[in-house]
């Protein structure tokens, strides 16, 4: 619910909330012009702040979902290694262009990386001047995004310091999104158990195999490393000639299996149809997609790869796809108490379609194994 024109939005309780006055509090450069929605998240609210001059940049204004991400300390402390420590390495090795290669966060006047207005907490970076987002993207996009993932990875491989906080703990964690699902279906909040009884046994049935990646970690096989855990294709920024430009949205940047960013782009990025399309035939993995995102991920990411994790990227995608549809249908029984909804029975659809999309990424899992092979050659 926003209003463009004169820059407000409502918080929780439906109280109007300035987005000029939320602004002041951070140290910008230049007159606000206009402050506007941005993007498609599902869980933060986020705006463009224009400025008047084209001298002083951009802003991005974004209200974290506090009630997801409970330590927004630690959050933003997270991102601030991050993106200093990206930062350090691209201008190391004499990149021409670092300020459009990894995001600048915006400090309060008081120098703190958020800002709390008593009941929301804000944060700003500079916006990327000519930025693209795309919900789909080419072949030839796919291999440089790939590409884009695996430097990701490997840029954060010697991060200095503490280990990464877990900002949602459990995240990416199979085991833990299955039982929440079972908590779902027992306490059956909305009533909607029967409509999707078929689906939940479906799932159920192959829980076991789904949680493998968390088996070979407990074994010692599949190492945790810095990943970004929300891969999803429009949280990277492209540049005019569709140039890569930067991975956003770090909220999830943690201590990850590499199989949840592989999978999590496929899920996305290789979806014929969109992630809640009403016309299920559309939904389906676009295997040139698939491939040329492998070929660049393997380009960037082979160097430190174990073979287990080369072996288990297909197997990724699955995962991802399985681990969405999971926590749709779970937030469909909770009565959509998770992700934002546009009408009420989205996250009946989101459910459906990630299925299909499931559906499609097994019948295609013995030609995306050869194409590991091939390629691991
Ligand atoms: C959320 O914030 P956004 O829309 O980029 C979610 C991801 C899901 C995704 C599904 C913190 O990402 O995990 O995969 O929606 N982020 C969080 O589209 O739960
Ligand atoms: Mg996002």
């Amino acid at each position: 619910m926003y209003n463009n024109y004169i820059s407000v939005c409502f918080n929780r309780k439906n109280n109007i909330v300035d987005l000029k006055e939320i602004t002041s509090h951070f140290a910008v450069s230049g007159d606000i012009a206009e402050i506007a929605p941005l993007g498609a998240g599902l869980i933060n609210d986020t705006f463009r702040v224009k400025t008047e001059s084209s001298d002083t940049p951009d802003y991005v204004l974004q209200r974290i979902n506090h009630a997801i991400f409970r330590n927004v300390g630690l959050l933003q402390n997270n991102i601030s290694r991050i993106t200093a420590h990206i930062r350090r390495k691209l201008q190391e090795r004499g990149e021409s262009d670092p300020d459009r290669k990894t995001l600048t966060l915006v400090a309060t006047h008081d120098g703190e990386l958020f800002h709390f207005d008593g009941e929301n907490y804000w944060r700003m970076t500079v916006y990327i001047p000519r930025s693209k987002t795309y919900e789909q993207v080419t072949p030839e996009f796919a291999r440089l995004t790939g590409a884009a993932f695996g430097e990701f990875q490997y840029l954060l491989s010697d991060l200095p310091g503490e280990p990464l906080g877990a900002t949602i703990p459990d995240f990416h964690n199979m085991l833990f999104r299955l039982q929440q699902l079972r908590e779902a279906i027992a306490a059956n909040a909305a009533g909607r158990l029967e409509k999707v009884q078929s689906i939940v046994d479906e799932l159920l049935a192959r829980a076991e195999a789904m949680c493998k990646a968390e088996r070979l970690h407990q074994e010692g096989k599949l190492p945790k490393r810095i990943t970004h855990c929300d891969t999803k294709v429009n949280n990277m920024l492209f540049d005019e000639k569709g140039g890569f430009l930067c991975v956003i949205d770090l909220d999830t940047t943690m201590p990850g299996f590499v199989l949840s960013d592989f999978g999590d782009f496929i899920r996305t990025g290789a979806n014929t149809g969109a992630e809640d399309d009403e016309e299920l035939s559309r939904v389906g993995v676009d295997m040139e997609i698939f491939r040329e995102f492998t070929r660049g991920y393997l380009q960037s990411a082979s160097a430190f790869l174990t073979p287990i994790e080369k072996e288990h990227l297909p197997y990724g995608a699955q995962l991802l796809t399985y681990m969405q549809t999971v926590r749709f249908l779970t937030d469909y029984l909770n009565g959509d108490t998770y992700y934002k909804i546009k009408y009420p029975e989205h996250n009946y659809q989101r459910t459906l379609a990630q299925l299909t999309l499931l559906h499609s990424i097994d019948a295609h899992l013995d030609e995306m194994n050869d194409w590991i092979k091939q390629l691991s050659k």
